[in-house]
């Protein structure tokens, strides 16, 4: 059992006796149990082999320690199955919903026997739930929101968890070896999608196809560790389901209908209505075979996608265009963007360090950082209002600046900014005094809280914060948390255009689970002129690889090299920065360590 698993059995256990009224000693055990196990490094199953080792661990007693054991050898807990006997397993399904803990979830279910999501929509939409102690119109509302979100992001996937399946099984796949030709993704994660429904793979064979090859190839890919269910299994096509929920289809097809069928599979499926009323147009068919003439049915095109394309009178169209958003006009009248590419990124602007919430040292970012080629990179922890995240007061952040600078006189090969990622308060203003923003070399700002302001508000606070000469840029614009949470709503449009007066830059966050701003806002923001910075957000040195998730959004939102700040060198990008108050000084300071 993986350390997140058993996690996952005592945070239930601990969520289970806060809804059955146990007292909050008991329950806050098992919480820190869990809270410990997931930011372990070492795996549980290994430590468990000596019982000193498990006790070791800050609060593991002997009582946990034994519970630990447990759920490793059976899998599962004994007080968690009898706590099942008596409430519904979806309960744990409400404690996922943004604004419900166990205490609400408990009242809930004594009160009306509410149980699911479907029950909690149906009990807010009918005005029941204000009256409720602790409950309120607002929080009706709320809830409501939630549990929108919830159903709507039912059976979808985080792109960075489908991309790693999909690589596992392009993997176990490829151990076919001559049999097989190409194995690759299409679909939505093809697209670069935010998020990902089922995973779609086009295996190519070799050769020709014969009975025995293809149930040979099937049996291989039946095999694959992890799969739950069987859900097709043809000639053409072979659906399973893992075990996380994630389902894949594996489709079979000779090399020669390649381009044809990595077209269709990819998708999206408005683009491909569109691409197939244009063929037919022309005299031609447009299928997963080929693009062929409406009569004799002969094929004109179906090797490769831009073979066909270019039959249809058009341009290559990247896959993360596919949305038929005017993608198919621009390539009629070669206008299409030329889209940003992750090598093109020389820097990575938004990052936490254990001064924060992050798990690795200024040093570390900085070599990981080096390591992946970057020129530039901005450590930037957060402020103080973020308490949950040990935000750094004035003093705090006075002190690492301080220590990025070190830092940065003995990086080699690398420059270091002293950033901070300062809240946004309720009001606009910034979480940091004047004095301490001046002396950063990037400001970097956001919201973390009051999240439900209503429009007008929101906008103003957004406003606000652009308008304060200190503001750089603006991170995770609009707050979005995928499968979680909405995006907080403001005016966009009156938005990006003071960003644009004021030379403020928006973010797009490459977080997996933020990706914000989106593909639809980028383009908004690009029409205007507003320059964006592409940044992961990073909170350990292994997040610095998501930054391909930003560029990909950022290339659905059509922007180019042109566009996105840290794709500039250095010494151009700190030009292209808004310059603020404070920054002559920290301009001489540069000057004086580069010579
Ligand atoms: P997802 O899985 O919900 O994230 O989104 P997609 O785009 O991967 O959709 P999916 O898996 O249903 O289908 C994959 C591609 O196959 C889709 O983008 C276009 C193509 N496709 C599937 N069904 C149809 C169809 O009925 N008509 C057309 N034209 N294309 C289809
Ligand atoms: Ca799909
Ligand atoms: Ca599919
Ligand atoms: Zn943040």
């Amino acid at each position: 059992m993986e350390n997140r698993e058993v996690a996952r059995v005592l945070r239930e256990t601990a969520q289970l006796l806060e809804i059955d009224g146990a007292p909050i000693g008991r329950y806050r055990s098992y919480e820190k149990a869990a809270e410990l196990l997931d930011n372990l490094s070492d795996r549980v199953e290994d430590l468990v082999r000596d019982p000193q080792k498990l006790m070791e661990l800050p609060g593991i007693g002997e009582g946990l320690a034994e519970h630990i054991r447990e759920i490793l050898s059976t899998g599962d807990y004994a007080l968690r199955r009898k706590l099942l006997q008596k409430y519904p397993e979806t309960l744990l399904q409400l404690l996922d919903l943004q604004s419900l803990g166990p205490k609400k979830v408990a009242l809930l279910w004594k009160t009306f026997h509410a149980a699911t999501v479907e029950d909690l929509v149906r009990l807010a939409r009918e005005g029941k739930l204000r009256d409720l102690a602790g409950f309120g119109e607002k929080s009706e509302q709320n809830i409501l929101r939630a549990a929108e979100t919830f159903q709507k992001s039912a059976g979808r996937f985080l792109i960075n968890a489908a991309e790693e399946t999909a690589e596992a099984l392009v993997a176990h796949i490829g151990k076919l070896g001559k049999f097989i030709g190409a194995v690759e993704p299409a679909g939505s994660l093809r697209r670069r999608k935010e998020t990902i429904g089922d995973l779609d793979l086009l295996l190519t064979l070799a050769g020709r196809r014969s009975e025995k090859l293809l149930e040979g190839i099937t049996e291989h890919i039946l095999a694959f560790p992890g799969i739950g269910q069987i859900l097709a299994r043809g000639q053409n096509k072979i659906s399973f389901q893992l075990e996380t929920g994630m389902q894949v289809d594996v489709r079979l097809l000779e090399a020669r209908h390649r381009g044809a069928a990595l077209l269709y599979f990819t998708g999206s499926k408005e683009h491909n209505v569109t691409l197939r009323g244009r063929a037919n147009q022309m005299g031609f068919t447009l299928n997963e075979y080929a693009l062929a003439t409406l009569e004799g049915e002969k094929p004109v095109a179906e090797e490769t996608e831009q073979g066909i394309y270019k039959k249809l009178g058009l341009a290559y169209i990247e896959p993360e265009l596919r949305e038929n958003t005017g993608e198919i006009e621009a390539a009629e009248k070669g206008k299409l963007p030329k889209l940003i590419q992750l090598d093109q990124i020389r820097g990575d602007l938004q990052m936490h360090t254990v001064a924060s919430d992050g798990k690795n040292t200024i040093e570390e970012m900085a070599e990981a950082a080096r390591g992946l080629g970057y020129e530039y990179i901005a450590l930037t922890d957060h402020s103080k209002a973020v308490t949950v995240a040990n935000g750094l007061d004035e003093k705090r952040t006075l002190e690492q600046i301080r220590r990025i600078r070190d830092a940065g006189r003995n990086a080699q090969g690398i420059h270091l900014l002293a950033g901070s990622e300062v809240d946004i308060l309720k009001d606009g203003r910034l979480d940091l005094a004047d004095e301490v923003l001046a002396q950063l070399d990037l400001v970097v700002c956001s919201v973390h809280s009051y999240m439900n302001l209503d429009r007008s508000e929101m906008t103003e606070r957004l406003l606000a914060a652009i308008e304060n000469p200190y503001t750089q840029i603006v991170a995770h614009p609009t707050g979005r948390l995928l499968l979680r949470r909405e995006a907080f709503s403001f005016d966009m449009e009156k938005v990006l255009d003071a960003a644009r007066r004021h030379g403020v830059a928006m973010e797009c966050n490459a977080f997996p689970d933020r990706l914000d701003l989106n593909d639809v806002h980028l383009r908004m923001a690009k029409d205007r002129g507003v320059k964006i910075t592409i940044s992961t957000d990073a909170h350990s040195t292994k997040h610095l690889r998501y930054m391909k998730y930003g560029v990909g959004m950022a290339r659905r939102g059509w922007l180019e090299r042109e566009d996105v700040l840290n794709t500039l060198s250095y010494a151009e990008f700190l030009a292209s920065l808004r310059s603020k108050p404070g920054a002559e000084r920290a301009g001489r300071a540069r000057r004086r360590k580069s010579a």
